[in-house]
């Protein structure tokens, strides 16, 4: 029998220190708004909420309905149980406080928002760390996603590798399916918007991609963050959202998109830098801060920051 999510916490806690009852309590609340969220977009088509929302968040982008309403699910279950001291979104402008102290949680409640409309892969990203959101990745007491594809999987780290979890529709549970993820050291995959190309600014990274080619590499980009990097931890390779004329410091946000998902990438075995820094020591300036992101296998990472070092 596979072990339930809220069992697999109690089963572990001798393990983690900082896993105690709040940030279990706090975990599983996170697991129940994924669940919520994966039942709306499932049926997303018969329920009049796809397409936009009408409006613009505050880093200028579209925002669609399911955005919204995977945003005020979350929030609303935050704020519910009690043990949130702050919360950062994707979708708000400013950072909500509850208390001074508790679990500070950044999200990006619905990552892929380009997909959503055509039913391909999308899904929610989550930081946690004590007390305040603007401390560095490498602080986070646990990170994960849930990925909504062709069935919900919750991926997580506390700090000690990371497990995965699939949704039993019939239970209702997520269900302890991926008890130690581990990233392959060489995959044979990369993962980049080449059609951006000619507007990066590392002619290196130009170098590298060819090179890639030249060893046979395939080119897997889905345009959802959680997808790529979803595919990235299970077969290896690298992903990589680089910085262009127009994004300077690239698009992905650190708080809710690199940080959780270099916490994971790290924890897999691999690695996370903005081509200059690992991305986990980065301490965070402001709430929607972007840096440029490669991430993946040892070796791919490595050989693309030999490359970005010979320009
Ligand atoms: P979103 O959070 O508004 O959906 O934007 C982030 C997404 C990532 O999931 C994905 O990696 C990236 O944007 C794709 O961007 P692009 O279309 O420029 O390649
Ligand atoms: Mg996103």
């Amino acid at each position: 029998m596979a072990v339930p999510f809220t069992t697999y916490l109690f089963s572990v806690k001798k393990e983690i220190p900082h896993l105690d009852d709040d940030l279990i309590l706090l975990l599983n609340e996170i697991a129940s708004a994924t669940k919520e969220i994966s039942g709306k977009v499932r049926k997303a088509g018969l329920l009049n909420i796809l397409g936009s929302a009408g409006k613009t968040n505050i880093q200028g982008e579209e925002v669609q309905k399911l955005d919204e309403l995977a945003n005020e699910i979350l929030l609303e279950s935050l704020k519910n149980c009690g043990k949130a001291s702050q919360v950062a979104s994707e979708e708000l402008e400013e950072c909500i406080v509850f208390s001074n102290s508790g679990y500070a949680v950044a999200f990006d409640p619905l990552d892929g928002s380009s997909n959503i409309d055509v039913n391909v892969s999308i899904g929610t990203i989550f930081s946690i760390h004590k007390d305040s959101v603007k401390k560095p990745g490498k602080e986070q007491l646990a990170a994960g996603y849930v990925i909504y594809g062709p069935s919900t999987m919750l991926v997580m780290s506390l700090g000690k590798g990371v497990v995965g979890f699939t949704l039993d529709i019939e239970s209702g549970n997520f269900l302890l399916s991926h008890p130690e993820i581990k990233l392959p050291e060489k995959g044979k995959i990369y993962s980049i918007n080449e059609a951006n190309k000619n507007k990066w600014t590392s002619k290196g990274l130009k170098k590298f991609t060819e090179y890639l080619k030249e060893e046979k590499y395939t080119l897997r980009y889905v345009g959802s963050m959680v997808a790529d990097v979803h595919r990235t931890l299970f077969k290896g390779g690298i992903f990589i959202y680089p910085a262009d004329k127009k994004n300077t410091n690239g698009k992905l946000r650190l708080l809710y998109e690199a940080s959780p998902m270099s916490f994971l990438i790290e924890q897999a075995g691999g690695i996370g830098t903005t081509g200059k820094e690992r991305i986990l020591d980065i301490v965070p300036q402001s709430l929607h801060q972007r840096v440029p992101v490669i991430i993946g296998s040892k070796w791919e990472v490595e050989k693309c920051l030999e490359f970005m070092k010979e320009e």
